[in-house]
This record gives C-alpha cells, sequence and structure tokens, in this order.
C-alpha cells in the first residue's frame, strides 16, 4: 500500500495510489472526495451521442474535414455555445469558436479547445469530449452569473485527425499562424481539393489567413480529451496530468513495378509492386518491434493499381507513421527505415517515391500550467498522476503562439480509433469538474 499525504499528489508515472490521509484518516484515492450530482457527466455524455449520430455513414461514425456532416456538426456546437453565454462563429478553415468575455471586454483569454472531426469508423469521444467539457464548463460559470478576469474561450478545430487531405492540424495551424498554404493544392481520394472543399463548405480559401490569432490575445492552450491508451485505467484514476505530445512523421510511399497477366508472366520476371511494399511493410514492423524504447510504427493505408484478381500489381501506394518518445529517436528511426525501404525497392526493380507529408516534434506541456492543472485534480480528491500522450493533439500546432496544458480522461481499455471508445459517465464529470476547477482558479504566467 501506498500512503500519500494530502499535499504530495504529485506521482510519478508507474506509482499506483490506492489510499491518502484525510483528516488523519484513510480515504480512497480515485473515488473523489465531493459529492455531486454529475451534472455537468450527464450533460457531455447527452451531447457526446447527440453529436457522435452526426456521420456520413448511418452505420459508422466517419465525419471528415469538409463534409457536409462537418457543417451540420459545427451547426450544433455553435449552438450550444451560445446558449452557454459565448458569442460564436465559424472561422475562416471551418473552426468553431466561441467567446466568453471577462470581467472586462476585449482581455486576453484562456483558450479551451480539441477537435470536432473524426477518423474512418471512429468512436464518440476522440476530440469532441474535450469540446463539449469545454462549452459545459462556461455554462456552468454562465449559469452562475460568473466572470474571470479574463475571458474564456472554446474552439472547436475542424481537422485535427487530418484523414482527408494527409496532412493533419489544418484547423489549429491555422489559429497558430503557421497553416502551409500549399496544402490548398492537395486533393482527397475523389480528386477534390482542399481549396475547392472550402468553397463548396461556404469558405473563403484566400482568407485563411484571418483564422490567425495573435500570441497576446492568448494566456494559455488548454486541452481536456480521452487518453486513448490504457495507462489511466491501469491506475485506477479517471483524470491525469500530460507531461508532452509525443512527436510524429508520416511518409508517403509510392513503389512502382510492371503490372502484368497473372497466368502468363513467370514469378522469377515479376516486378509486383504489392509484394515490394508487403516486405517494406514487414520490415517497418519488424524494425518497430525490436526496439525497445516505445518506437511505433503503422502502415494504416494502402492502395494497389490496377486493383484486379487476374492483374499483378503495377503500383502501390501506402502510408507510414512513426512515434517514439524522443524526437532524435523518432528521426533516426526514420531515416533507417527510409534505408530499408529504398533497398528493398532497389533489389526488387521498383521505383520508389517518398515523401515526408507531415513532421511534428514533440510538445512539452508547460510545467506552470501542470502545476495549475495538478492542484485541480487533488482538490477533487484524486492523485496528480502525470502521463505522456502518443497520440498527436492540437496542442501541437497551438504550441507556437500560446503555453499549452492538457487533462487526460480514463477510457475503457485504453481503446480509440474504434467504435468501441468509450468513456464512463462519471469520468467524463470529473474530467468536466477539473477544468471547471482550473479555469475558475487560473492564474496567467506571472510574466504577463
Ligand atoms: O493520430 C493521432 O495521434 C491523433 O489521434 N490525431
Ligand atoms: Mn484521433
Ligand atoms: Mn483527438
Amino acid at each position: 500500500m501506498i500512503l500519500l499525504a494530502p499535499n504530495l499528489y504529485r506521482l510519478s508515472p508507474g506509482l499506483q495510489p490506492l489510499w491518502f490521509l484525510e483528516d488523519g484518516k484513510l480515504a480512497e484515492m480515485g473515488a473523489g472526495n465531493a459529492v455531486h450530482d454529475a451534472s455537468l457527466g450527464k450533460e457531455i455524455v447527452r451531447r457526446i451521442n447527440e453529436l457522435g449520430a452526426i456521420s456520413e455513414d448511418p452505420e459508422k461514425l466517419t465525419r471528415i474535414y469538409l463534409s457536409k456532416e462537418l457543417r451540420t456538426a459545427a451547426e450544433l456546437i455553435l449552438g450550444w455555445m451560445r446558449e452557454a453565454g459565448m458569442s460564436a462563429h465559424l472561422d475562416a478553415v471551418g473552426n468553431v469558436c466561441g467567446r466568453y468575455e471577462g470581467e472586462r471586454p476585449g482581455a486576453a483569454c484562456l483558450m479551451l479547445g480539441s477537435h470536432y472531426d473524426t477518423v474512418r469508423d471512429a468512436g464518440k469521444w476522440d476530440g469532441p469530449l474535450g469540446v463539449i467539457t469545454a462549452i459545459s464548463c462556461v455554462a456552468d460559470l454562465n449559469r452562475r452569473g460568473k466572470r474571470l478576469p479574463f475571458a474564456v474561450e472554446v474552439i472547436g478545430f475542424a481537422d485535427e485527425e487530418g484523414v482527408r487531405f494527409a496532412s493533419t492540424l489544418l484547423g489549429s495551424r491555422a489559429v497558430a499562424g503557421t497553416f502551409d498554404e500549399s496544402v490548398l493544392n492537395t486533393r482527397d481520394r475523389d480528386g477534390v481539393s482542399m481549396r475547392d472543399a472550402l468553397v463548396t463548405f461556404g469558405l473563403d480559401p484566400d482568407h485563411i489567413g484571418a483564422a490567425a490569432r495573435a500570441r497576446r490575445e492568448l494566456l494559455a492552450y488548454l486541452e481536456l480529451h480521452i487518453e486513448q491508451g490504457p495507462v489511466l485505467e491501469a491506475a485506477s484514476l479517471p483524470v491525469g496530468v500530460v507531461t508532452a505530445i509525443a512527436g510524429a512523421t508520416r511518409l508517403a510511399a509510392r513503389l512502382t513495378g510492371m503490372a502484368g497477366h497473372a497466368g502468363t508472366v513467370p514469378m522469377a520476371l515479376r516486378r509486383d509492386a504489392l509484394t515490394g511494399a508487403a516486405e517494406c511493410i514487414g520490415a517497418i514492423e519488424q524494425f518497430c518491434r525490436t526496439d525497445e524504447s516505445g518506437l511505433v510504427g503503422t502502415v494504416g493505408y494502402i492502395q494497389a493499381r490496377p486493383g484486379a484478381t487476374n492483374v499483378i500489381p503495377g503500383e502501390v501506394s501506402f502510408t507510414i507513421d512513426m512515434r517514439a518518445p524522443t524526437d532524435m529517436h523518432r528521426k533516426r528511426a526514420v531515416a533507417d527505415i527510409v534505408r530499408q525501404i529504398e533497398a528493398i525497392a532497389k533489389r526488387r526493380q521498383l521505383s520508389l517515391q517518398l515523401d515526408v507529408t507531415h513532421e511534428n516534434r514533440t510538445a512539452p506541456c508547460a510545467p506552470w500550467l501542470k502545476e495549475q492543472i495538478a492542484q485541480a485534480i487533488a482538490a477533487e480528491g484524486f492523485a496528480a498522476f502525470e502521463l505522456p500522450s502518443g497520440a498527436g493533439h492540437d496542442g501541437m500546432a497551438m504550441i507556437d503562439i500560446a503555453d499549452v496544458g492538457m487533462i487526460f480522461v480514463r477510457c475503457r481499455g485504453g481503446i480509440s480509433h474504434h467504435p468501441d471508445e468509450h468513456v464512463e459517465l462519471a469520468d467524463a464529470d470529473a474530467g468536466a469538474r477539473v477544468l471547471l476547477r482550473v479555469v475558475e482558479n487560473f492564474r496567467p504566467r506571472e510574466d504577463r
């Protein structure tokens, strides 16, 4: 059993809190102390389900950037923001933005946010939990008529997942002023350019710059998100303090060989692009498996052309996603993988095109924000457990204009990017109470 004094809530990762001392008595950690009616959690779960029903496919949740469903979702969220006492608008790149003025109109803001796009066949919680929880916190302040010495803004980023145009974080990059205009010319799988998709959505591609915010407008950026991993569940804790968001590199590979007749070309004379890709994929898995430092590599998309049972595949495209606990480690691993793929292509007489489509360095969470989050978690009666994020988040872009803090909420089995993604109502409620406490007790960095 691990005993902790109430003022020593900060635990190292791996330390499992079981009990702590309260008024000289043992109290259970993780159960929370305050008596509450979970009203925030109930509202959040109801809205998660409502938003989760907006999908291009009635059978599974898919809501990608600049789709008609994203627009429907935006209208719903903007309505919730207004109901919560915020002024709200859709910005130049499709983000939903709400503002709850402080005691003094026009003050710098504490920005709370996450994303409202999804992967294909997604869960309902990845992204929306952070947006909906932030709105519920503002609604709670508004119900009590409480204004703070700063404004609170809530933002729902329109593209975090990068499903449609290969590049991720398009919404938050536009806000951070780091949006790469060349992405406007990239095309989705149906050949639609981002430029045209913006117009169809009702936005002007030449005005994306208007979404950018200045550093002086933001006191900090805070995001609440599901953990998407099993660590909090193993520690029996509903919430955690994020230490850093791991960097990632994404590549697009294309192998070109020679298409041909499946019945007539002898095996030794083939230049099969798909068997070449299979060897590359196996090599990536093998390389990451034998690395003991937490390196992970994924090939999540592959397309073979011409794509017929009786034709040798002449061209294959696939993606590679690589992540590691440190940037140096990731860069070295990517270089090694690239060398291996080049060697496989050469040996099989395939031509190779390999492009880096996305590169994000590790984003550390600001110590002063981690401290304030830890205090709020402790005040709710839980151990302030620190853990890193293996998944990417909008904070990776927002760090260019603001200090970043993140709160993780436990999700069942650590399952994410899957329809079985689930958060218990009590945990959604605990996350909301922590976020509300952080907001109400927020102290800007001393040099502001
Ligand atoms: O891919 C990621 O890490 C995130 O879920 N967008
Ligand atoms: Mn995701
Ligand atoms: Mn997410």
